[in-house]
């Protein structure tokens, strides 16, 4: 889906760094899901790079190099800067209230929702126990025998963050009712404002795909796997996708 034409038409592709999936998902990062989905939608040009930690400009995932060679980080500034460069506006069909909400809710999912999302995965003995095989195959192997110091560091992020003072079964309430409030608001879809798909979409699919994909029997996912709006949304934006962005499972 392209929403308007691009102001520069010929350019080298930008380069999205960020890790492969593991669980059949095209990334193991729901904010590298998000862009990733966001550039499909866009229809910019663009390549799959491994990321280097090193050169992350923010020491996080996702970061692009742009065509001239400069880096940038945080999956929503990529998104502004890129829609700002190549005129490209998905959101031109949303008014200021739907804009608004837009923000609310992309901003609840990603500084609020990931963290629970976070806990299932590296925290929850459930969840860890499959994340853990799964990073061993993902990280070159100096780095994954300092697993069990990079969990230490999460866990310390997450109790930072807040998150982690909770018990389990708050974060998990919390998680939950967190979805079923997106679960309202995009009532039946198909997008979440009605008939045609936005940026929020894509901000949705990374998340909902990052707690479907994940193979432990975790709460969010569970639960997500009980609201067949959320999962059928999942499938919609799978769509932007070429199909063998959905590969095989590698590790469980
Ligand atoms: N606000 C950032 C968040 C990115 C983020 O938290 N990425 C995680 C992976 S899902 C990461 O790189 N974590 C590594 C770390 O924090 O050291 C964005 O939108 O790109």
């Amino acid at each position: 889906m392209s929403a308007t034409a691009p102001l520069v038409t010929t350019r080298s592709p930008v380069i999205l760094h960020q890790p492969p999936g593991r669980w059949g998902e095209p990334s193991m990062s729901p904010f590298c899901m998000k862009l990733e989905c966001w550039l499909r939608m866009s229809g910019i040009a663009f390549e799959i790079q491994p990321p280097n930690m090193r050169k992350a400009p923010k020491g996080k995932m996702p970061y692009v190099t742009l065509p001239d060679g400069t880096l940038l980080g945080d999956s929503q500034l990529v998104i502004e800067h890129l829609s700002r460069t190549h005129g490209v506006d998905l959101d031109a069909h949303l008014d200021a209230q739907q804009r608004a909400t837009a923000r609310v809710v992309r901003r609840t999912i990603e500084e609020g929702t990931y963290f629970t999302g976070i806990y299932a995965r590296w925290i929850d003995h459930a969840g860890w126990a499959h994340t853990r095989t799964a990073m061993a195959t993902l990280l070159p192997r100096p780095l994954s025998l300092l697993l069990p110091l990079i969990r230490r560091n999460v866990v310390k992020t997450v109790h930072a963050q807040g998150t982690g003072r909770h018990t389990p079964e708050d974060i998990y309430t919390m998680a939950r009712a967190d979805w079923d409030a997106i679960a309202t608001l995009l009532g039946e879809g198909p997008y979440f404002f009605g008939e045609k798909a936005s940026s929020i979409d894509a901000v949705l699919y990374g998340f909902e795909e990052a707690a479907l994909a994940h193979p432990g029997a975790l709460a969010p996912k569970l639960h997500l796997e009980r609201t067949p709006s959320l999962v059928a949304h999942r499938d919609r934006m799978r769509a932007f996708f070429p199909p063998d962005r959905f590969r095989a499972r590698a590790a469980s």
